[in-house]
């Protein structure tokens, strides 16, 4: 589908064509007609209206969706100034010691990341962040931070959205200027779910940043530092980023009967990280396993060894993180992490509204203005509505997490893939079996990329009925293990502390050899200047640096996501809505396509099928009729 046309031709590049190309090669001028913005949009919505979309499995709302309401704010008034300002004007060191110095607790609220990764599958769409955005930053100008970029969203933008993760970035960043923004990076992962070699970690780094990243939260599935360095060197580089380093919360600091994951191990790692570098540090509880009284001794511990400021994050998978978040606050954590009411709980994060409200008045009162997190909250509400299908978090939380310890955004969809394949009722054995996966990896961390692992290794043994503690009596080499617990055992992430046990090594191994090297070490090189090469001969334009970072992370996803917004443009400017369901006859839409530039959509008519099964789509388009046709698959 790529055209070779001229702009692409060498000598018309650098300048040396001349009008003779036109005789010599006629081809190149042949420019396949451009289809205008509309025109794609009213094809998308003709399709996704006459066929569904394949990522909402069938369901429509029972009546049509009004666009979610959004809260009052002065837009007039002037943005008052917030953390990116106070980053800006201090740099990162002095920055992190503003942190130290500040007596109320510090929020960052996780609604626009890890809240809808952990509750909607990660498929929140960028207009329904972009839609209130501004009463963000004119409302809670002194919220301390937003996490709204980076682990899961940067594929899902592309693969589910079809949109840009990059626009997502600068689009927000264009519309919240005051309050800094924070991303998860998943170390020598980045966001994605293996290793990257090191010059694509480092300019994925620095784009992120000159794209307008703040705060980099950077972690290593196992703990194992050396993963970390070239990522937090990279942030380190950049003039105003902050490199946040994070050490995986799992097991229970208060188990006498646990030894690995005790209070010292977490201790020794902070040191560790502090001397790399990092300007805060993290304590990642993505699981939720924090209990109240571990986070109390485990922040008084950090506070006294490290001179770091310490932000700690959880999940209410159980319930009762609320209490750890508290007993967090008490014992002088700097930082915590929060989502939108409507949005928290479960699988999310604790109650952001709830715990500012609860601190009314204390010495560590947040001091955000509670009317607008409320009418925040209502917004958000409203927006959750539109992702009723992906919407599979339990309703409450549950001590079951202290067993099977899955990070939050794993929970729901293991337990999805679980029912998909015909397994739904057993889930308590599937719980339990991740759980005793862990012990026999050696009692590891969880959290994406090795979450995924367990979860492979788990559901490969379930539906062939072998059991965890029998892998090690296997003969070495006799089973098909998946690929990514292969690669794991094989070292292709890094090491956990006390390395593999060797027998279930050499069982999954069978004659390859495991390695102890760093991974991004033996990643082959890529030569950055080649790829964009490359890419630009596959993508018929000059590639832009979000289209080369892109591709690295997810080659096929970006080229399917291309092609995509080659037929269809920018449906990123659709309501959710019309996007997930498309168009009700007699419904009409507003969509901005550019600053100003409002297309006015309204569905009047579907004619039949004719014996090719096409059908007439008919439309007003701001008052004028327009048709648009669409194959019914039906
Ligand atoms: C077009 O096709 O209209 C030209 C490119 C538009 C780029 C859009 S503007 C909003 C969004 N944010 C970005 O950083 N780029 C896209
Ligand atoms: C991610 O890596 O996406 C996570 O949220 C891990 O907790
Ligand atoms: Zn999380």
């Amino acid at each position: 589908p790529f055209l070779e046309n001229v702009v692409l031709d060498e000598t018309f590049r650098t300048g040396q064509a001349t009008t003779g190309l036109i005789d010599t090669q006629p081809g190149l001028f042949k420019f396949q007609p451009r289809r205008d913005r509309a025109t794609k949009l009213l094809a998308y919505l003709s399709d996704v209206t006459v066929n569904g979309s394949p990522t909402v499995k069938g369901y429509r709302p029972p009546e049509v969706l009004r666009p979610a309401r959004v809260p009052a704010f002065d837009l007039k008034a002037g943005i008052s100034q917030g953390s990116r300002d106070r980053l800006r004007e201090l740099g990162p060191e002095g920055f992190a010691a503003w942190i130290r110095d500040q007596r109320p607790l510090l929020i960052t609220d996780t609604t626009m990341r890890d809240a809808h990764q952990s509750l909607i599958a990660t498929r929140m769409r960028s207009i329904d962040m972009l839609n209130v955005a501004d009463v963000v930053a004119h409302r809670t100008p002194n919220i301390f931070s937003l996490e709204m970029w980076g682990g899961a969203t940067f594929d899902t933008a592309m693969r589910f959205l079809r949109e840009s993760p990059w626009h997502r970035l600068r689009d927000l960043r264009a519309k919240v200027p005051n309050i800094c923004f924070q991303m998860l990076f998943r170390g020598s992962n980045a966001v994605g779910y293996s290793n990257y070699p090191d010059a694509v970690v480092a300019g994925f780094v620095k784009h992120a940043a000159e794209s307008g990243m703040d705060i980099f939260r950077i972690f290593d599935s196992l703990n194992y530092l050396p993963n970390m360095g070239v990522a937090m060197e990279a942030v380190r580089k950049q003039p105003f980023a902050v490199c946040e380093a994070a050490i995986c919360y799992t097991g229970d600091i208060n188990d006498p009967t646990r030894h690995k994951y005790s209070l010292e191990y977490y201790v020794a790692k902070a040191r560790e990280l502090e001397k790399m570098g990092a300007h805060i540090l993290a304590i990642k509880d993505m699981a939720g396993l924090c209990r109240p009284f571990a986070a109390r001794k485990l922040v008084a511990a950090l506070r006294d060894e490290i001179g770091m400021p310490i932000h700690f994050h959880t999940h209410d998978s159980s319930g009762i993180n609320a209490a750890s978040v508290l007993s967090a606050a008490e014992a002088g954590v700097d930082i915590v992490d929060l989502a939108i009411a409507s949005m928290s709980g479960s699988t999310s994060q604790p109650n952001l509204n709830a715990i500012c409200a609860a601190l009314r008045g204390h010495e560590r009162d947040p001091g955000l203005d509670l009317d607008a997190l409320n009418e925040m909250s209502d917004y958000w509400e409203e927006v959750l509505e539109f992702y009723r299908p992906f919407n599979t978090a339990p309703r409450a939380g549950s001590a079951e997490v202290y067993v099977h310890e899955m990070p939050g955004g794993q929970f729901t969809n293991l337990k999805e893939q679980a029912a998909a394949m015909g397994l739904g009722h057993r889930w308590p054995e599937i719980a339990r079996t991740y759980a005793e996966v862990n012990q026999l990896f050696g009692d590891i961390i969880k959290v994406t990329p090795s979450s995924k692992v367990v979860g492979d290794m788990c559901m490969y043994l379930i539906t062939r009925g072998i059991r965890p503690q029998d892998v090690p009596t296997l003969r070495p080499g006799s089973h098909d293990f998946p690929a990514s617990v292969i690669d794991m055992l094989q070292g292709g992430l890094g090491q956990p502390d006390g390395g593999w046990p060797a027998q279930v090594q050499k069982v999954v191994l069978g004659d390859r050899v495991p390695t102890t090297q760093r991974p991004g070490e033996l990643a082959t090189p890529v030569n950055l200047d080649e790829t964009r090469a490359g890419l630009g001969t596959a993508l018929g334009r000059p590639p832009t640096e979000d289209d080369l970072y892109s591709h690295l992370m997810y080659p096929q996803v970006f080229a399917d996501f291309d092609l995509f917004v080659t037929t269809y443009g920018e449906v990123s400017s659709l309501p959710t809505t019309a996007f997930f369901y498309g168009l009700s006859v007699g419904e009409e839409i507003e969509v901005e396509i550019d600053r100003g530039k409002v297309l006015f959509i309204k569905l009047i008519s579907i004619g039949d099928a004719d014996e090719q099964g096409r059908r007439g789509v008919f439309y007003e388009l701001n008052g004028m009729p327009r048709e648009s046709q669409v194959v019914d698959k039906s």
